[in-house]
């Protein structure tokens, strides 16, 4: 065999492989009578200081009906330990998913109730250890957990301390920070409150070792519905969406300074439905990968030297998330 039919042959032989694994690959995509199988979803616990501002009862809402997301356990924290064990226990309870445990977080301040107490008035709670709970259920999970936090975390930075390997075992994703923008949405930064309330936890949070993504203020400080959009979840019969309203009512209501019309017209801001979203995919907020520095007096600072987080620092398409927010709310699971 010359050299020239020799390298023919591989190239032929080469092609026939080629053509074979591609062949076989199409079959393994698309058989004859059905679609692609969906992935299966991801384990997810929710930290949150539901029964404070409203957006954590939205992003509640929100994570109950996203297909991608199984919610494995929900853990009251930043204080106010009974009363957000209550609220997230009615919730749960009345949206069939009593399944999902509820955990106790720390006793720390503040102390008492908050503006949806009369949503939970008479609440009868059945307790669960919480710290534990969530360090357990990542520690025995056979599958990474992503972390949802949505409040300040005096819980997770116990649970880093008690048990710091959670964090190769985990994926968090977050609502915290200010890196361009502030609460009125432009700059300066902000402190912002889940990282104020407590910087040690934070400053913990942000330095060990877990992949890390947050929606800072620069993109869930901008997210409210007005309009047609809020009208759809204000109106909505689905009872997941109906509660949501129902406790933003109350929550409206237990704040004489507000206009009576406030629940009529539109949402308060609903910044920590944006973590909830980034826990299933990111693409209408553009990422950034940061160093970000936790200050002691609650800025998050880009430093060249911090950990690297995924930070949404700005919107591709808002409009286009609060369409996918009001689909998630007001349709099917
Ligand atoms: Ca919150």
């Amino acid at each position: 065999m010359s050299n020239a039919t020799l390298n023919l042959s591989l190239i032929a032989r080469h092609l026939k492989a080629v053509a074979f694994v591609s062949v076989s690959l199409l079959v393994l995509a698309y058989p004859a009578d059905k679609e692609p199988a969906q992935a299966a979803p991801v384990p997810v616990i929710l930290d949150t200081d539901i029964g404070g501002d409203i957006d954590d009862t939205w992003a509640l809402g929100l994570l109950l009906k996203s297909p991608e997301l199984d919610l494995k356990l929900v853990v009251g924290d930043a204080g106010q330990a009974n009363y957000r064990t209550r609220v997230l226990a009615r919730f749960l309870e009345r949206a069939h998913r009593t399944d999902v445990p509820v955990g106790v977080g720390l006793d720390v301040e503040p102390r008492g109730e908050g503006g949806q107490a009369a949503w939970v008035k008479g609440y009868d709670l059945k307790n669960y250890p919480g710290v534990q709970a969530l360090v357990d259920t990542i520690m025995k999970s056979k599958r990474p957990v992503t972390l949802i936090c949505i409040g300040p975390m005096p819980n997770i930075a116990e649970a880093l301390r008690r048990e710091p390997r959670i964090a190769q075992r985990t994926r968090f994703v977050g609502m915290y920070g200010s890196v361009r923008i502030g609460y009125d949405g432009k700059p300066p930064p902000a402190a912002e409150w889940n990282v104020k309330a407590d910087p040690k936890a934070c400053q913990a949070v942000f330095t060990a070792p877990w992949d890390m993504t947050i929606t800072p203020l620069d993109t869930c400080g901008l997210v409210t519905l007005t309009g047609e959009k809020y009208r759809r979840v204000r109106d909505s019969k689905d009872p997941i969406a109906a509660d949501v309203i129902a406790n933003y009512r109350v929550w409206a209501a237990a704040d004489k300074n507000r206009p009576a019309t406030f629940a009529d017209e539109r949402s308060s801001t609903l910044f920590d439905t944006v973590a909830v979203y980034l826990a299933t995919r990111p693409e209408l907020c553009v990422m950034e990968k940061l160093g970000l520095r936790v200050s002691d007096d609650g800025l998050t600072v880009i430093d060249p030297q911090a950990k690297l987080v995924n930070a949404a620092t700005s919107w591709k398409d808002l409009g286009r998330y609060e369409d996918w927010l009001v689909e998630r709310l007001t349709g099917q699971k």
